[in-house]
């Protein structure tokens, strides 16, 4: 028989491309079921040319289901992704509820595709979109040279904060844009926008911004910042890599953009670097700057790879790079990845059928 899919979560920005997704492979699939809470039951929603009524959430929604794809906030997934599992069904989970647990993979298929198949727990995470988009160029670059640390500074778009931050991030253009000069007095993008811009990134985003994204830590971290470096450790199976993070978001609808120094055991030539990137599964070598070709958010929206480019070998550190990378924050970022490890479960729950 063929398995059977759910997407919980599947009314927000990332559950339409998920539907989108699944919808390119339907016929992998059994019964694709849309789970979300209890205010989005009822809904009718697309999946392919398939109209399907959106369940509410409960333990017995996910009987019969194989494997589930879970997009809600931490303290949901917390309570709603071990009832699932308990029914038997292979939790893909994109919260940062259960990334570090021991027990549960953090599964990046260009990096550690074998950790799938182990989920002590019936849990995979699927990790934050900031360190998806540096996982498969770090995989390569890693096998190939030896990765002894790095230093990354991102700049992220809006819609990692979801539906929300997109809204706002729109609405705050809409608001600034007929304003002759403004953002060259001091106060003034604040004076236009008042207060209630400030949601949900703490401060406006047009015209700005914000060196700030998810919750503070301890010692001025972020808990974005702390994700880079846990997850990229867990994924690369480095537990010792030396990781610098800042986690910036910048007035950019889609696509997380990064700048790497990243240090490696030997020198490593451009050249060489060029070699393993354009082989890098999951990769895009995009990397003629004289044309103007290198990766931007714009030109990366909607597509699967992480496109790399701006390679060059670090002047003053002969066994580093640098290097600027951008990923799909909601493809890479988060829907296909958690699509890529499904496929890995199917064909595994199917082998062994
Ligand atoms: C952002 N990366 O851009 C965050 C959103 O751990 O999955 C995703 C947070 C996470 O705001």
């Amino acid at each position: 028989r063929k398995l059977n899919v759910a997407i919980v979560g599947a009314t927000g920005v990332v559950g339409s491309i998920m539907r989108r997704l699944i919808a390119e492979e339907r016929g992998n699939w059994g019964e694709v079921r849309l789970i979300a809470s209890p205010r989005s039951a009822g809904k009718v929603l697309s999946v392919g040319d398939e109209s399907i009524e959106v369940q509410a959430i409960s333990a017995d929604v996910f009987d019969g289901i194989d494997i589930a794809h879970f997009d809600l906030p931490d303290e949901v997934s917390a309570e709603w992704v071990p009832v699932a599992a308990a029914k038997g069904v292979v939790v893909i989970d994109k919260s940062g509820y259960f990334r570090m647990d021991p027990d549960v993979p953090l599964v990046c298929r260009e990096a550690n595709p074998e950790a799938a198949a182990v989920r002590p727990k019936g849990i995979i995470a699927n990790a934050n979109c900031t360190t998806l988009a540096l996982i498969p160029s770090l995989a390569a670059l890693n096998e190939a040279f030896g990765l002894v640390s790095m230093s990354v500074a991102s700049y992220q778009a809006a819609s990692g904060s979801g539906k929300e931050g997109l809204e706002a991030l729109y609405a705050q253009i809409q608001k600034l844009a007929g304003v002759d000069k403004v953002g060259t007095e001091l106060g003034d993008v604040r004076a236009v926008l008042g207060e209630d811009f400030n949601a949900p990134f703490g401060a406006p985003l047009a015209l700005n911004v914000v060196p700030k994204i998810g919750g503070w830590k301890d010692d001025g971290w972020t808990s974005e910042e702390l994700k880079v470096r846990n997850e990229s450790r867990k994924i690369l199976g480095l537990p010792d890599l030396k990781v610098a993070s800042t986690c910036v978001r910048v007035p950019v609808a889609v696509g997380h953009s990064q700048v790497v120094h990243a240090t490696f055991e030997r020198e490593v030539t451009v050249a060489e670097a060029h070699r393993v990137l354009a082989a890098a599964e999951g990769v895009d070598l995009v990397d003629d700057p004289q044309n103007m070709v290198f990766p931007m958010p714009i030109d990366s929206v909607g597509r699967s790879g992480t496109q790399v480019g701006r390679v060059r070998q670090s002047l003053d550190f002969p066994n580093s790079l640098e290097f600027f990378v951008v990923g799909d924050n909601l493809m890479k970022g988060a829907a296909l990845n958690s699509i890529e490890t499904a496929d890995l479960v199917r064909r595994e729950l199917e082998a062994n059928a």
